[in-house]
């Protein structure tokens, strides 16, 4: 499977509609605290957009919602990932992300038999608060040899500036939050990741 370079991460259907419109072809709908019934309306809406436009929709975190609302992609972290039902998710013919951030966690993660995996945090991140120190760039090209083959989605930290870095190093995909979402500009800021990962894409 090949990903696009660009993975957007985004927490709202709002933002969905406001950014993947521009061009993005993978995003990840990113929504930690909600009742189920909102939950559900933001991935249906979500998917809508994401339908209307060819763009790859992962939900994370809510499996279950994702399988009922016919979504086909989730990510998972470790906890989630030890509290799911990966045969439903299997069964339900979703594909699976899985978040690593040390080696312990990479076996982990292999043994879910994953679509992809991602590594961070590349860089310090304001985005999520995490006990691993950022990983450098030179992390990367050990986990791509491990993970043998699957996409490696790099995370934390990146910014326009320094993106070329993790696709250099063996990334497949760099995600990310605030270099975006945080940007006085967002739409801007889209287009511009959009134009300079056409070279990995
Ligand atoms: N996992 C590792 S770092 C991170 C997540 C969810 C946050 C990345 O956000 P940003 O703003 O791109 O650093
Ligand atoms: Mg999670």
């Amino acid at each position: 499977m090949k990903l696009d370079p660009f993975y957007l991460i985004l927490d709202s259907s709002d933002w969905i509609a406001r950014l993947v419109p521009l061009g993005v072809k993978l995003v990840q709908l990113r929504i930690k605290d909600m009742p189920e019934g909102e939950l559900r309306r933001e991935i249906a809406a979500s998917k809508a957009v994401c339908e209307d436009h060819g763009c790859r929709l992962i939900v994370n975190d809510h499996w279950q919602l994702a399988i009922e609302e016919g979504c086909d992609f989730v990510h998972l972290g470790q906890e989630d990932l030890a509290d799911a039902d990966l045969a439903a998710i299997r069964n339900s013919g979703l594909k699976l992300g899985v978040s690593t951030h040390d080696g312990d966690e990479l076996d982990t993660a292999l043994v879910a038999e994953p679509d992809y995996v991602a590594l961070g945090p590349v860089y310090p991140t304001v985005s999520k608060d995490l006990k691993w120190a950022p990983q450098g760039l030179d992390r990367i090209g050990g986990w791509k040899r491990r993970i043998c083959g699957l996409p490696l989605v790099t995370i934390g930290g990146l910014t326009l500036e320094r993106v070329s870095g993790v696709f250099e190093h063996g990334a497949d995909a760099a995600a990310v939050i605030s270099d975006v979402t945080g940007n006085r500009d967002p739409e801007s800021r889209t287009r511009a990741w959009l134009a300079l990962t056409e070279t990995w894409r």
